[in-house]
Protein backbone atom coordinates (compact mmCIF):
# COMPACT_ATOMS: atom_id res chain seq x y z
CA UNK A 1 0.00 0.00 0.00
CA UNK A 2 1.30 3.39 -0.43
CA UNK A 3 1.88 5.98 2.00
CA UNK A 4 -0.53 8.17 1.99
CA UNK A 5 0.97 11.87 2.32
CA UNK A 6 -1.01 15.21 2.27
CA UNK A 7 0.46 18.65 1.65
CA UNK A 8 -1.14 21.07 3.88
CA UNK A 9 -0.54 24.58 5.09
CA UNK A 10 -1.42 28.28 4.86
CA UNK A 11 -2.78 29.77 1.99
CA UNK A 12 -0.90 30.63 -0.53
CA UNK A 13 2.25 29.38 0.34
CA UNK A 14 3.07 27.20 -2.58
CA UNK A 15 0.94 23.69 -1.85
CA UNK A 16 -0.27 23.29 -5.54
CA UNK A 17 2.92 23.94 -7.12
CA UNK A 18 4.59 21.54 -4.92
CA UNK A 19 2.15 19.15 -5.76
CA UNK A 20 2.95 19.85 -9.53
CA UNK A 21 6.12 19.35 -8.74
CA UNK A 22 5.73 16.75 -7.05
CA UNK A 23 3.70 14.89 -9.48
CA UNK A 24 5.57 16.46 -12.40
CA UNK A 25 2.38 17.78 -13.41
CA UNK A 26 0.65 14.01 -13.48
CA UNK A 27 -1.62 14.23 -11.01
CA UNK A 28 -5.21 14.76 -11.39
CA UNK A 29 -7.72 16.20 -9.44
CA UNK A 30 -5.10 16.63 -6.76
CA UNK A 31 -3.85 13.60 -6.10
CA UNK A 32 -1.15 11.70 -7.67
CA UNK A 33 1.06 8.50 -7.37
CA UNK A 34 4.80 9.43 -7.20
CA UNK A 35 7.98 7.25 -7.77
CA UNK A 36 10.20 7.30 -4.89
CA UNK A 37 13.90 7.57 -5.92
CA UNK A 38 16.02 5.25 -3.99
CA UNK A 39 19.94 4.45 -5.82
CA UNK A 40 19.64 1.28 -3.79
CA UNK A 41 16.47 -0.08 -6.01
CA UNK A 42 18.89 0.91 -8.92
CA UNK A 43 21.89 -0.92 -8.16
CA UNK A 44 19.66 -4.33 -7.00
CA UNK A 45 18.02 -3.63 -10.26
CA UNK A 46 21.69 -3.60 -12.46
CA UNK A 47 23.12 -6.58 -10.18
CA UNK A 48 19.62 -8.82 -10.62
CA UNK A 49 18.38 -7.68 -14.27
CA UNK A 50 14.90 -8.31 -13.40
CA UNK A 51 12.11 -8.10 -16.44
CA UNK A 52 10.68 -5.42 -13.95
CA UNK A 53 11.71 -2.76 -11.55
CA UNK A 54 9.00 -1.27 -9.21
CA UNK A 55 9.82 1.61 -6.87
CA UNK A 56 8.21 2.56 -3.77
CA UNK A 57 5.49 4.87 -3.89
CA UNK A 58 3.83 7.75 -2.15
CA UNK A 59 0.51 9.09 -2.87
CA UNK A 60 0.88 12.49 -2.54
CA UNK A 61 -2.85 14.98 -2.19
CA UNK A 62 -2.89 18.37 -2.45
CA UNK A 63 -5.23 20.79 0.09
CA UNK A 64 -8.68 21.13 -1.64
CA UNK A 65 -9.67 24.73 -1.74
CA UNK A 66 -12.35 25.22 1.11
CA UNK A 67 -12.93 26.04 4.54
CA UNK A 68 -11.27 25.95 7.37
CA UNK A 69 -13.43 22.88 8.82
CA UNK A 70 -12.57 20.69 5.30
CA UNK A 71 -8.98 21.75 5.18
CA UNK A 72 -8.80 19.75 8.84
CA UNK A 73 -10.93 16.86 7.11
CA UNK A 74 -8.58 16.63 4.44
CA UNK A 75 -5.49 16.49 6.99
CA UNK A 76 -6.86 13.68 8.80
CA UNK A 77 -7.39 11.37 6.39
CA UNK A 78 -3.50 11.19 5.60
CA UNK A 79 -0.34 9.09 7.00
CA UNK A 80 2.24 12.21 7.17
CA UNK A 81 1.32 15.44 6.85
CA UNK A 82 3.61 18.07 4.80
CA UNK A 83 3.28 21.57 5.44
CA UNK A 84 4.25 23.91 3.63
CA UNK A 85 5.06 27.14 4.50
CA UNK A 86 5.79 30.72 2.23
CA UNK A 87 9.33 31.85 2.52
CA UNK A 88 9.37 34.00 -0.67
CA UNK A 89 7.44 36.81 -1.81
CA UNK A 90 7.22 40.05 0.15
CA UNK A 91 7.20 40.14 3.90
CA UNK A 92 7.49 36.25 4.22
CA UNK A 93 6.34 35.20 8.14
CA UNK A 94 6.23 31.62 8.09
CA UNK A 95 6.48 31.17 11.74
CA UNK A 96 3.06 32.90 12.55
CA UNK A 97 1.24 31.41 9.41
CA UNK A 98 2.12 27.70 10.52
CA UNK A 99 0.82 28.65 14.16
CA UNK A 100 -2.19 30.44 13.12
CA UNK A 101 -2.69 26.73 11.08
CA UNK A 102 -1.54 24.34 13.66
CA UNK A 103 -4.23 26.53 15.77
CA UNK A 104 -7.23 25.35 13.75
CA UNK A 105 -6.02 21.56 13.37
CA UNK A 106 -5.42 22.19 17.36
CA UNK A 107 -8.99 23.24 17.70
CA UNK A 108 -10.44 19.91 15.87
CA UNK A 109 -8.65 18.26 18.45
CA UNK A 110 -9.69 19.64 21.32
CA UNK A 111 -13.45 19.67 20.20
CA UNK A 112 -12.51 15.56 19.69
CA UNK A 113 -11.49 14.89 23.04
CA UNK A 114 -14.33 17.28 24.30
CA UNK A 115 -16.45 15.34 22.95
CA UNK A 116 -15.07 11.27 23.23
CA UNK A 117 -14.49 12.51 26.95
CA UNK A 118 -18.49 12.71 27.50
CA UNK A 119 -18.51 9.39 26.23
CA UNK A 120 -15.93 7.98 28.71
CA UNK A 121 -17.44 9.70 31.67
CA UNK A 122 -20.76 7.60 31.09
CA UNK A 123 -18.79 4.46 30.39
CA UNK A 124 -16.80 4.84 33.72
CA UNK A 125 -20.33 5.45 35.51
CA UNK A 126 -21.56 2.10 33.93
CA UNK A 127 -17.80 0.69 35.06
CA UNK A 128 -16.09 -0.08 31.97
CA UNK A 129 -12.70 -1.42 32.12
CA UNK A 130 -9.99 0.94 30.85
CA UNK A 131 -12.68 3.77 31.45
CA UNK A 132 -10.19 5.46 34.29
CA UNK A 133 -7.09 5.51 32.43
CA UNK A 134 -8.85 6.46 28.96
CA UNK A 135 -10.06 9.72 31.32
CA UNK A 136 -6.72 10.23 32.57
CA UNK A 137 -4.91 11.07 29.07
CA UNK A 138 -8.18 12.56 27.23
CA UNK A 139 -7.69 15.51 30.28
CA UNK A 140 -3.95 15.28 29.56
CA UNK A 141 -4.65 15.83 25.98
CA UNK A 142 -7.33 18.54 26.63
CA UNK A 143 -4.97 20.06 29.01
CA UNK A 144 -2.16 20.49 26.24
CA UNK A 145 -4.00 21.40 23.28
CA UNK A 146 -5.98 24.30 25.45
CA UNK A 147 -2.22 25.73 25.74
CA UNK A 148 -2.44 25.61 21.97
CA UNK A 149 0.18 22.40 21.80
CA UNK A 150 -0.02 19.80 18.74
CA UNK A 151 -0.30 16.39 20.43
CA UNK A 152 2.83 15.38 19.06
CA UNK A 153 4.31 17.08 21.26
CA UNK A 154 2.69 15.47 24.40
CA UNK A 155 4.76 12.37 25.75
CA UNK A 156 2.82 9.22 25.85
CA UNK A 157 2.89 5.58 26.28
CA UNK A 158 2.51 3.02 23.74
CA UNK A 159 -0.92 2.08 25.24
CA UNK A 160 -1.73 6.07 26.37
CA UNK A 161 -1.38 6.85 22.21
CA UNK A 162 -3.13 3.87 21.52
CA UNK A 163 -6.01 5.15 22.98
CA UNK A 164 -5.87 8.76 21.50
CA UNK A 165 -5.47 7.23 18.18
CA UNK A 166 -9.26 6.08 18.70
CA UNK A 167 -10.02 9.87 18.56
CA UNK A 168 -8.24 10.27 14.98
CA UNK A 169 -5.79 13.58 16.30
CA UNK A 170 -4.90 15.24 13.54
CA UNK A 171 -2.06 16.91 15.55
CA UNK A 172 -0.43 13.51 16.61
CA UNK A 173 0.03 12.80 12.98
CA UNK A 174 3.68 12.77 11.53
CA UNK A 175 4.80 15.71 10.02
CA UNK A 176 7.62 17.33 7.72
CA UNK A 177 7.86 20.68 7.02
CA UNK A 178 9.03 22.69 4.26
CA UNK A 179 10.19 25.88 3.65
CA UNK A 180 9.31 27.11 0.41
CA UNK A 181 12.10 29.52 -0.23
CA UNK A 182 12.88 32.05 -3.00
CA UNK A 183 15.39 31.23 -5.53
CA UNK A 184 17.30 34.13 -4.08
CA UNK A 185 17.71 32.18 -0.74
CA UNK A 186 18.51 29.12 -1.59
CA UNK A 187 19.99 26.88 -0.74
CA UNK A 188 19.68 27.23 3.01
CA UNK A 189 16.53 29.52 2.98
CA UNK A 190 17.91 32.39 4.86
CA UNK A 191 15.86 33.96 7.69
CA UNK A 192 12.04 32.77 7.00
CA UNK A 193 13.67 28.69 6.39
CA UNK A 194 15.36 29.58 10.13
CA UNK A 195 12.17 29.83 11.63
CA UNK A 196 10.67 26.67 10.11
CA UNK A 197 13.37 24.60 10.81
CA UNK A 198 13.47 26.04 14.95
CA UNK A 199 9.64 25.13 14.91
CA UNK A 200 10.16 22.51 13.58
CA UNK A 201 13.12 21.43 15.71
CA UNK A 202 10.73 22.32 18.59
CA UNK A 203 8.67 19.31 17.57
CA UNK A 204 11.10 17.05 16.59
CA UNK A 205 9.90 17.42 13.21
CA UNK A 206 12.28 16.86 9.91
CA UNK A 207 11.90 20.26 7.85
CA UNK A 208 13.45 20.82 4.52
CA UNK A 209 14.31 23.82 2.75
CA UNK A 210 13.34 23.98 -1.65
CA UNK A 211 12.14 26.43 -3.96
CA UNK A 212 8.35 24.44 -4.97
CA UNK A 213 8.80 26.66 -8.03
CA UNK A 214 12.25 25.91 -9.63
CA UNK A 215 11.49 22.18 -8.27
CA UNK A 216 8.65 22.59 -10.78
CA UNK A 217 10.65 23.64 -13.52
CA UNK A 218 13.10 20.85 -12.91
CA UNK A 219 11.07 18.57 -13.23
CA UNK A 220 10.46 19.70 -17.19
CA UNK A 221 13.95 19.01 -17.73
CA UNK A 222 15.95 15.53 -18.52
CA UNK A 223 17.90 14.41 -15.12
CA UNK A 224 21.15 15.74 -16.61
CA UNK A 225 20.25 19.47 -17.11
CA UNK A 226 18.30 18.64 -13.96
CA UNK A 227 21.52 17.85 -11.73
CA UNK A 228 23.51 20.68 -13.62
CA UNK A 229 21.04 22.83 -12.89
CA UNK A 230 20.61 21.83 -8.74
CA UNK A 231 24.43 22.85 -8.89
CA UNK A 232 24.13 25.94 -9.96
CA UNK A 233 21.96 26.39 -6.87
CA UNK A 234 23.89 24.56 -4.59
CA UNK A 235 21.40 21.63 -4.46
CA UNK A 236 22.64 18.04 -4.24
CA UNK A 237 19.16 16.00 -4.76
CA UNK A 238 16.14 16.41 -5.77
CA UNK A 239 13.08 17.86 -3.54
CA UNK A 240 11.24 14.77 -3.79
CA UNK A 241 14.51 12.83 -2.43
CA UNK A 242 14.62 14.85 -0.13
CA UNK A 243 11.13 14.69 0.84
CA UNK A 244 10.81 11.25 0.58
CA UNK A 245 13.01 10.82 3.75
CA UNK A 246 12.05 13.05 5.72
CA UNK A 247 8.54 11.48 5.57
CA UNK A 248 10.34 8.30 5.90
CA UNK A 249 11.60 9.73 9.07
CA UNK A 250 8.56 10.87 10.22
CA UNK A 251 6.14 8.43 9.48
CA UNK A 252 8.99 5.41 11.15
CA UNK A 253 8.87 4.13 7.97
CA UNK A 254 11.73 1.80 6.46
CA UNK A 255 12.19 0.31 3.00
CA UNK A 256 12.92 -3.28 2.11
CA UNK A 257 13.45 -5.06 -1.12
CA UNK A 258 12.63 -8.36 -2.82
CA UNK A 259 14.46 -8.79 -5.92
CA UNK A 260 13.68 -12.16 -8.05
CA UNK A 261 13.93 -12.59 -11.63
CA UNK A 262 10.45 -11.25 -12.75
CA UNK A 263 10.50 -8.32 -10.02
CA UNK A 264 13.24 -6.20 -8.42
CA UNK A 265 10.92 -3.94 -5.86
CA UNK A 266 11.26 -1.61 -2.65
CA UNK A 267 8.34 -1.99 -0.20
CA UNK A 268 7.79 1.11 2.88
CA UNK A 269 7.17 -0.94 6.10
CA UNK A 270 6.70 0.57 9.63
CA UNK A 271 9.82 0.44 11.75
CA UNK A 272 10.84 -2.64 13.73
CA UNK A 273 7.86 -4.72 12.13
CA UNK A 274 8.32 -8.59 12.44
CA UNK A 275 8.84 -10.36 9.48
CA UNK A 276 5.67 -11.88 9.16
CA UNK A 277 3.79 -8.17 9.75
CA UNK A 278 6.76 -7.27 6.46
CA UNK A 279 5.66 -10.24 4.53
CA UNK A 280 1.75 -8.95 4.56
CA UNK A 281 2.56 -5.54 2.32
CA UNK A 282 3.08 -8.52 -0.51
CA UNK A 283 0.66 -9.90 0.32
CA UNK A 284 -1.78 -9.87 3.44
CA UNK A 285 -1.93 -13.62 2.98
CA UNK A 286 1.24 -14.19 3.97
CA UNK A 287 1.39 -12.82 7.24
CA UNK A 288 -0.75 -16.02 8.26
CA UNK A 289 1.53 -18.36 6.08
CA UNK A 290 4.60 -16.78 7.00
CA UNK A 291 7.52 -19.54 7.38
CA UNK A 292 10.52 -17.96 7.23
CA UNK A 293 12.43 -15.24 5.76
CA UNK A 294 15.84 -15.05 4.12
CA UNK A 295 17.92 -12.07 4.42
CA UNK A 296 20.25 -10.00 2.60
CA UNK A 297 21.41 -6.71 2.07
CA UNK A 298 21.72 -4.95 -0.88
CA UNK A 299 25.59 -5.04 -0.97
CA UNK A 300 26.20 -8.49 -0.51
CA UNK A 301 23.22 -9.22 -3.20
CA UNK A 302 24.75 -6.87 -5.67
CA UNK A 303 28.06 -8.68 -5.35
CA UNK A 304 26.71 -11.70 -5.61
CA UNK A 305 24.39 -11.11 -8.82
CA UNK A 306 21.58 -12.92 -7.64
CA UNK A 307 19.74 -14.75 -4.38
CA UNK A 308 20.45 -17.95 -5.84
CA UNK A 309 23.96 -17.42 -5.77
CA UNK A 310 23.77 -16.26 -2.39
CA UNK A 311 21.86 -19.43 -1.10
CA UNK A 312 23.76 -21.61 -2.78
CA UNK A 313 26.80 -20.58 -0.99
CA UNK A 314 24.68 -20.80 2.12
CA UNK A 315 24.79 -16.78 2.85
CA UNK A 316 21.07 -16.17 3.07
CA UNK A 317 20.60 -15.19 7.36
CA UNK A 318 17.67 -17.68 7.58
CA UNK A 319 15.31 -15.67 10.14
CA UNK A 320 12.06 -16.36 11.81
CA UNK A 321 8.69 -14.75 13.06
CA UNK A 322 10.58 -12.75 16.01
CA UNK A 323 13.02 -11.30 13.31
CA UNK A 324 12.57 -7.19 12.53
CA UNK A 325 13.28 -6.27 9.25
CA UNK A 326 15.85 -3.76 8.88
CA UNK A 327 15.70 -0.61 6.20
CA UNK A 328 18.05 -1.84 3.37
CA UNK A 329 17.43 -5.70 3.85
CA UNK A 330 16.50 -7.57 0.79
CA UNK A 331 13.94 -10.47 1.51
CA UNK A 332 12.82 -13.39 0.37
CA UNK A 333 9.82 -14.64 1.90
CA UNK A 334 9.36 -18.97 2.53
CA UNK A 335 5.57 -18.75 2.28
CA UNK A 336 3.59 -21.58 3.35
CA UNK A 337 0.19 -22.50 1.65
N1 LIG B 1 8.82 32.91 -5.94
C1 LIG B 1 8.13 31.80 -5.70
N2 LIG B 1 6.80 31.82 -5.85
C2 LIG B 1 6.10 30.69 -5.59
C3 LIG B 1 6.76 29.50 -5.17
N3 LIG B 1 5.82 28.56 -4.96
C4 LIG B 1 4.63 29.14 -5.24
N4 LIG B 1 4.78 30.42 -5.63
C5 LIG B 1 3.72 31.36 -6.02
O1 LIG B 1 2.83 31.55 -4.94
C6 LIG B 1 1.48 31.63 -5.42
C7 LIG B 1 0.62 30.63 -4.69
O2 LIG B 1 1.04 29.33 -5.06
P1 LIG B 1 0.10 28.06 -4.93
O3 LIG B 1 0.95 26.89 -5.24
O4 LIG B 1 -1.14 28.23 -5.68
O5 LIG B 1 -0.21 28.11 -3.37
P2 LIG B 1 -1.26 27.24 -2.56
O6 LIG B 1 -0.65 27.00 -1.23
O7 LIG B 1 -1.66 26.06 -3.35
O8 LIG B 1 -2.48 28.23 -2.42
P3 LIG B 1 -3.98 27.90 -1.93
O9 LIG B 1 -4.32 26.54 -2.44
O10 LIG B 1 -4.79 28.98 -2.53
O11 LIG B 1 -3.93 27.98 -0.45
C8 LIG B 1 1.55 31.42 -6.92
O12 LIG B 1 1.52 32.69 -7.52
C9 LIG B 1 2.88 30.74 -7.11
O13 LIG B 1 3.42 31.01 -8.40
C10 LIG B 1 8.19 29.53 -5.03
O14 LIG B 1 8.84 28.52 -4.68
N5 LIG B 1 8.82 30.70 -5.31
MG1 LIG C 1 -3.56 25.32 -3.86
Amino acid sequence: MPVNVAIVGPAGAGKTTLFNALTAGRGADGVGMVDIPDERLTRLAEAVNPAKVTPAQVRVEDSPPGSRAQRVAFARQADVLLKVARCFGPNPDPAVELEEFALDLVLADLASVEKRLEVVAKEARAGKKDAQAETEILNAAKEHLDAGQQLRTLPLEPDQRTMLLGIFPVTLKPAVYVANAAESLLPNGGEPAAKVKKLADAEGAPSIVLSARLEAELAELDPSEQAEMRTGYGIDESGLGRIARAVWAAGGLITYFTAGEPEARAWPCERDAPAPVAASKIHTDFEKHFIRAEVTSVDELVAAGSMEALRAAGKLRVEGRDYRVKDGDVIFFRIGR
